[in-house]
């Protein structure tokens, strides 16, 4: 399943990424990145992590919710734990290693300008079928007329990332064409964040299965989604998203901030379709 770790490729704050996989990031919309941290500095933020998941890190209102189910499930029902803006909550995380070499990795693959716009905790828990995260473009979230568009999602795996529970699945090329339309999962975005799309004739499906430490990240247009977590461990997920400073900034302006408890939230491009 994983490639070896690769001896030369982290130094410090920076990841040193490859021409190939540079090329694969724009051919795919997606790359695969190995060895991103090392495994004492996945397990340092494990620990944090886990604080997280146990409630001991104050997160306010939807900020911590369920991506799979609706807002009013309690905990203990969550199939995905999502943890919204966690640098936000824990203060002690802004500057960590990970983000460090994540922002070095969306300067390499997108060019110099490049900003820290949200950061988001996915967890899984153990043996939920329906644990599924819908397939999506990350375009549909939020607003699809700012001027710059580069984009570099990193997608840290806490832990191995299998098909068995639920890694993350790709549409390779699907960055290419234009945004499809997406419907709320539960049918009002008042109800749940959620929204998904449908996969088409000629969509071809690859797994990125990854390793603990290992990185994939990804295009805002390109299709993705995962499937339920049929192991008896837990699939955690640490998402560090990158896109142009001045993307950035025009959000920020119309009061987007990607927490799930701004009003302006619920403008992403399907709330502001629906608005037309
Ligand atoms: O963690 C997952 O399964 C989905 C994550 C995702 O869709 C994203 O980071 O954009």
């Amino acid at each position: 399943m994983t490639q070896p770790m690769p001896s030369t490729a982290r130094d410090g704050g920076i990841y040193r990424v490859s021409t190939a996989q540079k090329a694969a990031f724009e051919r795919d919309g997606w790359v695969h990145l190995p060895g991103v941290l090392a495994p004492d500095e996945v397990a340092a933020l494990a620990t944090d992590y886990d604080r997280f998941l146990r409630g001991e890190i104050t997160v306010a209102g939807k900020d911590f919710c369920d991506m799979s189910g609706d807002y009013t499930k309690t905990v203990e029902q969550f199939s995905i734990i999502n943890v919204m803006l966690p640098r936000r909550y824990h203060p002690a995380w802004q500057g960590n290693v990970y983000e460090q070499r994540a922002a070095s990795i969306a300067e390499q693959l997108c060019g110099a300008g490049m900003a820290l716009d949200y950061d988001q905790l996915l967890a899984k828990r153990p043996q939920r079928d329906d644990a599924v995260f819908g397939w999506h473009q990350d375009l549909a979230y939020w607003p699809t007329d700012t001027p710059d568009l580069r984009t570099a999602t990193c997608w840290l795996a806490i832990d191995d990332s299998t098909a068995e529970n639920g890694c993350m699945r790709f549409v390779s090329g699907s960055h290419l064409v234009p945004l499809r339309p997406h419907r709320p999962l539960h049918g009002d975005r008042g109800k749940s964040h959620t929204l998904v799309t449908d996969l088409v004739k000629g969509d071809r499906v690859t797994l990125a299965e990854i390793a603990r430490g290992d990185v994939t990240v990804h295009n805002e247009r390109v299709l993705h989604g995962s499937g339920g977590n049929k192991s008896a461990g837990w699939r955690r997920a640490y998402i560090v998203a990158f896109r142009s400073a001045a993307t950035v900034a025009e959000e920020r302006r119309r009061g987007f901030t990607h927490s799930h408890n701004d009003a302006a939230k619920v403008l992403g491009s399907v709330g502001f379709a629906r608005k037309k």
